[in-house]
């Protein structure tokens, strides 16, 4: 008797084991599957690798269950092409039922997915690209990354403010540099300040060198860059080879320039720089202390970049909405969920503006400093739930 209870006790155990096991065991609708478009190999590779070790990390940290779901990520590599972006974004929505989409390395990529998610009406998370008007090309676009135009600013006011009368801009010649350039060129004009050239460099193949010979030539107080993630230590060599500070040239730019991920290979000529960004790794606060540990232990030589945190937050964003509509998939009912979200994120207070779909967050002016013998881009001055200002001025128009 006893033994007979014992061994249909061990059979009940084992069938249960056997049931967590199975691959059929969590029924489908019981699974919120999250599609993830990245450049995992390609020129913008280390945009990938950033936002997907960010991801794992995520879930290694909270789990896989929000809203009473489990969460499966899925990663797909459309290699930094905006045709393949496409495709893979159709096949995760029709063939995987993929209930959200995110990720997006580049502004061409988020934009080649916008039409989708429209049709589907299927939320895709923007963890990456920086184009101001991303947000606007589809209402089930919603943004963790940042704008440039919201960057870029507070380096502008700073450069007004501290006597810089002539300027060169160098950025990269598509959206985010193209907004970089706007927002500097009118802040430094509405200050009476002169634009004596703005410079753009290719997005593929790029050549700094004759870019910055004219630069230079111009003798401006400041000289101005933007160039995408994973550019900025190409850049930043070309400009070490000609001595700017001789000249008495400041070079000054957005935080894409001193990519953490890059910073601490560019050498003792990047010191001093000044540069305005949503992130650093040095960032003083207990969140961004933790998430820089857990970061570096699970992928150690890697520095957890700006990219790593759009990741990150769009992942709290995902879970947060889940839970919010207790596990409903509706995207409809997703995006409402995200606006007005906001939390504490390692880079500092986020929130998801309501209106427009878009972060607000802190931007910071940093200089880069050497700690421990570590290049960090040290915060000194904050501007506090900086809201995109192409559509603050947009709404303020209303
Ligand atoms: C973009 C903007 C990409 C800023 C970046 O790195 C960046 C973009 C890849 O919108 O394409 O640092």
């Amino acid at each position: 008797m006893n033994a007979k209870i014992t061994r249909r006790h061990t059979l009940a155990a084992f069938a249960l084991a056997a049931t967590a096991l199975s691959p059929f065991a969590a029924h489908a609708e019981d699974v919120v599957k999250v599609g993830v478009i990245l450049p995992m190999t390609g020129p913008s590779a280390s945009t990938g690798r950033e936002i997907a070790a960010a991801i794992k990390l995520f879930q290694a940290q909270k789990g896989d269950k929000a809203g009473g779901k489990k969460v499966e990520v899925i990663i797909k590599d459309d290699t930094g092409v905006a045709d393949i972006t496409k495709r893979l974004a159709q096949e995760l929505i029709v063939n995987d039922k993929a209930s959200v989409i995110a990720g997006f390395g580049l502004t061409p990529l988020a934009l080649a997915v916008a039409p989708i998610a429209t049709q589907a009406k299927v939320p895709a998370v923007v963890m990456a690209a920086g184009t101001a008007i991303i947000t606007e090309a589809s209402p089930y676009i919603v943004r963790t990354s940042f704008t440039l135009p919201q960057n870029t600013m507070p380096i502008a006011q700073w450069a007004v403010k501290n006597g810089i009368k002539k300027v060169v801009t160098l950025v990269t010649d598509y959206g985010p540099g193209i907004d970089a350039e706007k927002t500097f060129v009118a802040t430094i004009k509405e200050n009476g300040g002169q634009v004596l050239d703005s410079l753009r460099s290719p997005l593929k193949n790029p050549e700094f060198a004759p870019f910055l010979q004219k630069a230079k030539d111009l003798k401006p107080d400041a000289l101005f860059l933007f160039v995408p993630s994973g550019q900025g230590a190409a850049l930043m060599k070309q400009v070490s080879e000609r001595d700017f500070a001789k000249e008495g040239i400041k070079v000054i730019g957005t935080g894409d320039v001193t990519d953490d991920e890059q910073l601490n290979n560019m050498g003792d000529a990047v010191l001093g720089m000044i540069t305005s960004h949503n992130y650093s790794a040095d960032h003083d606060s207990p969140e961004n202390k933790a998430y820089v540990a857990a970061f570096e232990k699970a992928n150690p030589g890697l520095r957890p970049n700006f990219m790593s945190v759009g990741g990150y937050d769009g992942m709290a964003l995902i879970y947060a909405a889940l839970d919010k509509t207790k596990g409903d998939t509706n995207g409809t009912k997703l995006v409402e969920a995200m606006k007005g979200m906001s939390w504490t994120s390692p880079r500092g207070p986020i929130s998801i503006d309501p209106e427009t779909r878009d972060i607000i967050q802190n931007v910071y002016i940093r200089k880069v400093e050497k700690k421990n013998g570590q290049l960090y881009n040290v915060e000194f001055s904050t501007m506090a739930n900086v809201k995109d200002p192409f559509k603050a001025a947009k709404a303020a128009k209303k």
